[in-house]
């Protein structure tokens, strides 16, 4: 029982128990494997849809667990802890998978496409980046053309997390070049779609066992029904969804710097020099009281952000400080305590190593650290000054 617990409702906690022994019995053991041999863990993403991890924000209506965006956070916190390739994996099915449709789809196109997604039974993917369209996502060159009752989408979307496995995908093209951001769509397309494929999948420095490739739209022709919400309303959408999305990397970053955090407290009482366990240095005991303090500023951002976005508040600059400040501490976290490790950190068998690799991807994608602080100073600057 940590303090939190009477911060956090009864049915989040009971989720969170659950998912910690999940993550405990089925990601712990395989944790290691897959990020040495890439290998996305299908049976275990498998199994987080039959116990309901898939839809955690949703409601009940599509399938989903309603427990809010409090609930998904401690969930993907609980997985980080233990395999961020995993957490990863979850984050980007829930937020920018699902997170496109049920914001912004009509209820033809969320009965059809959520239910499906929230049991697990089938992943999502969300493509915005482009070769030329990373921090400037606005920038993209995909187009979509109306031609009779079909969209033909012609581009590249790449660093696409999930896309190899999934079967539905949001996708962003240019509908109108004359108006700039305000001229861009987003569609849905399925797997299968004529002039749609998968491509390369990257080789990457940390979250190796969760899948990143490349969608390519060759006139790919998707029916006009796919069109997600308003035309031309695709660059506000996704500015949304990414903001949603940016709490769970901030859950993902702090379950991160707490596997790493615990794993430095474990090994500086186990491991002796001078005759006594390191963790009677008082240069031990300065690195894991910060860690310890940052970890839990970090929490408390995090959880903050959830429930402003529960409570249908404004959380856009919660949500960017969370993240940031979530996946800074996540790094810093997991070189301290390679540190503590010393020469056995630097290697595969006590996992900081491949900690540090993972919570490097936190401080870049869904917004490098640099836009957040953008983000956050645009709404300073708009009023938004302190709370
Ligand atoms: N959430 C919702 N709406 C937002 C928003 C946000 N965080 N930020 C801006 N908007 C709205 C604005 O209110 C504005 O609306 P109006 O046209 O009605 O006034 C519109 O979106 C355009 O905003 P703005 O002019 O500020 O856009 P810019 O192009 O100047 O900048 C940034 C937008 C740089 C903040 C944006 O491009 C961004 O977040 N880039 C990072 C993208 C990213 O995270 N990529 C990684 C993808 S990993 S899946």
């Amino acid at each position: 029982m940590s303090n939190f617990d009477l911060m956090l409702p009864e049915e989040v906690l009971m989720l969170r128990d659950m998912v910690a022994d999940f993550a405990k019995t089925e990601l712990a053991p395989i944790a290691i494997s897959i990020d040495e041999e890439q290998r996305f863990p299908m049976e275990q993403v498998k199994k987080m849809g039959e116990l309901g991890l898939m839809g955690i924000p949703y409601p009940e209506e599509y399938d989903g667990a309603g427990l809010g965006y409090l609930g998904y956070a401690v969930a993907v916190e609980e997985i980080a802890k233990v395999c961020g390739s995993t957490a990863l994996t979850l984050a980007a099915h829930v937020s920018l998978g699902i997170g496109p449709i049920f914001l912004f789809g009509n209820e033809s196109q969320k009965k059809k496409y959520i239910p499906p997604m929230a049991r697990g039974e089938v992943l999502g993917a969300f493509g915005l980046t482009e070769p030329g369209a990373g921090s400037d996502a606005g920038g993209t060159q995909t187009t979509a053309v109306k031609d009779g009752h079909e969209w033909v989408l012609n581009g590249q979307k790449i660093y696409i997390t999930n896309a190899s496995y999934a079967s539905t995908y949001v996708a962003t093209a240019v509908t109108d070049k004359s108006k700039g951001t305000k001229g861009i769509s987003s569609f849905i397309i399925e797997r299968g779609a004529p002039g749609f494929s998968v491509g390369k999948k990257e080789n990457k420095l940390g979250c190796r066992g969760s899948d990143t490739a490349t969608l390519h739209f060759d006139n790919c022709r998707i029916p006009e029904e796919n069109l997600l919400g308003e035309l031309n309303s695709g660059f506000k959408q996704f500015l949304t969804v990414l903001d949603g999305g940016r709490i769970s990397i901030g859950a993902m970053a702090l379950g991160i710097a707490e596997g790493a955090y615990l794993a430095a407290v474990k090994y500086s009482q186990e491991r002796e020099q001078f005759n006594r366990p390191i963790s009677e240095f008082q240069a031990t005991q300065m690195k894991l009281a910060t860690m310890a303090t940052e970890i839990e500023a970090a929490r408390h951002l995090v959880y903050f952000a959830a429930k402003l976005k529960d409570a249908d508040k404004n959380y856009i600059k919660y949500a960017s400080m969370a993240k940031l400040y979530a996946s800074e501490v996540a790094t810093r976290c997991c070189l301290t305590a390679i540190q503590i490790h010393g020469g056995y950190g630097y290697v595969q068998e006590y996992e900081v190593e491949r900690m540090l690799r993972d919570a490097k991807l936190t401080e870049i994608g869904e917004g490098t650290s640099e836009i957040q602080r953008l983000v956050i100073a645009r709404r300073i600057l708009q009023g938004d000054l302190l709370g």
